[in-house]
């Protein structure tokens, strides 16, 4: 590791109340989240996709792009985007959610991005396929990880980097990556990782690496500082933990009724209310219900088809409001047995907080 370039940096400890720095303010500014009414929509308009970027995003004109595959390779490639651009080209609709996604329901908080619930987004991803690609380079025989890098480079820890992921042979085999160009129908744009990036359908946002310019065959595991300082989940700040892979089983709902415009807080009329939302959970796996409660009734929603099998599902329920404050919560379970919890699962840098969504909803009897 290099030393640190930075003296006197603000201390990231637990913040144990619920206010946010002004550091925690400028990383909130810079990656915006998913208006929740936007839930409506089957693909997540462009500009309203979360942005979790952490350096500066780089500017790559597409006319000089290059892709490079290299390191323990056969036959290493440079590629430019009319290359890949000539490849098979596939459209494939992907839920992404940010690793970090729920980070601020934690208390203690660790000092990051203070995502509530809205870093989650569908996208119709179109690209060609990663698999192809690096079997035409060809992995020498001892090849352990491929590692991904972005072409944005800063610090984190002190550690000078670029933004760099890794996936054995065997993730890439079973993930299908894509190498992504496209992202709606349209060329992707810069803050999505233009001109080139890849998508790891079914894997927390941080796989999904923007800015891709160079690919690395490595005979060792990767150990990039987003691979193994990072992204990990951990019990202690001490412990090495777990790798944060795949997504967890997952809902949201659009707020029903009117809101307040700076508590959040909803009204609405006593009387039957539909509530909307998505949901989703991991590769392989399938949404078997949804269950949206008041705190003394529960309902099943209506589940519709996924958008796509690495894609949330839309789902539905009809809400009998009677006057009164509740907390309306929605609680998604899957075929493997998971449900959302109802609590954030224990993690110190609050990776993975797939607890049930809670909305501060007040039923009135009467119009104001
Ligand atoms: N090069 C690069 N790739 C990156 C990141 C980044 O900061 N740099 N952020 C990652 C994280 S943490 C997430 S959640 C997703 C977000 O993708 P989006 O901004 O297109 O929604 O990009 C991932 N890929
Ligand atoms: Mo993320």
């Amino acid at each position: 590791m290099t030393a640190a370039p930075f003296e006197n940096l603000p201390a990231r400890v637990p913040a144990p109340d619920t206010d946010v720095s002004f550091e925690e303010r400028g990383l909130a500014n810079r990656n915006s989240g998913l208006p929740l009414e936007l839930l409506r929509h089957d693909i997540t308009p462009a500009g309203a996709h979360y942005l979790l970027t952490h350096f500066d995003m780089p500017h790559l004109p597409g006319d000089s792009f290059r892709l490079r595959i290299g390191g323990a390779v056969r036959t290493p490639l440079d590629l430019s985007l009319a290359d890949l651009l000539e490849r098979p080209q596939v459209d494939m609709p992907v839920t992404l959610e940010c690793a970090g996604n729920g980070r601020a329901g934690h208390d203690p908080r660790h000092r990051s991005m203070p995502w509530l619930y809205e870093a989650v987004g569908t996208a119709l991803w179109t690209g060609t396929p990663l698999a192809p690609l690096l079997a035409e380079a060809g992995a020498a025989a001892d090849v352990q990880d491929w590692a991904f890098f972005g072409a944005d480079e800063g610090f984190d820890d002190g550690v000078r980097h670029f933004f760099g992921r890794s996936l054995t042979p065997a993730e890439v085999a079973a993930a299908q990556p894509l190498l992504v160009t496209g992202m709606n129908g349209a060329p992707l744009l810069p803050q999505h990782g233009a001109p080139l990036r890849l998508i790891v359908p079914g894997w927390y946002g941080m796989a999904s690496v923007k800015w891709l310019n160079r690919i690395e065959a490595l005979t060792e595991r990767f150990d990039g500082f987003q691979q193994v300082h990072t992204y990990r989940y951990r019990q202690d700040r001490e412990s090495a933990g777990t790798p944060v892979t795949t997504l967890r089983v997952k809902s949201l709902m659009v707020p029903p009724g009117l809101p307040d415009w700076y508590s959040r807080r909803r009204w609405l009329e006593a009387g039957p209310v539909t509530v909307e939302g998505r949901a989703w959970t991991g590769p392989g796996r399938r949404i078997t219900g949804v269950r949206l409660t008041d705190g003394s009734t529960s309902i099943e929603a209506d589940l519709s088809a996924p958008v796509g099998s690495h894609a949330w599902l839309h789902w539905r329920a009809v809400w009998d409001a009677r006057p009164g404050r509740y907390q309306l919560r929605c609680i998604a379970r899957d075929d493997s047995g998971a449900e959302q919890p109802l609590t954030p699962p224990a993690d110190v840098a609050g990776f993975g907080n797939n607890a049930a969504q809670s909305v501060d909803v007040q039923v009135a009897p009467h119009e104001v």
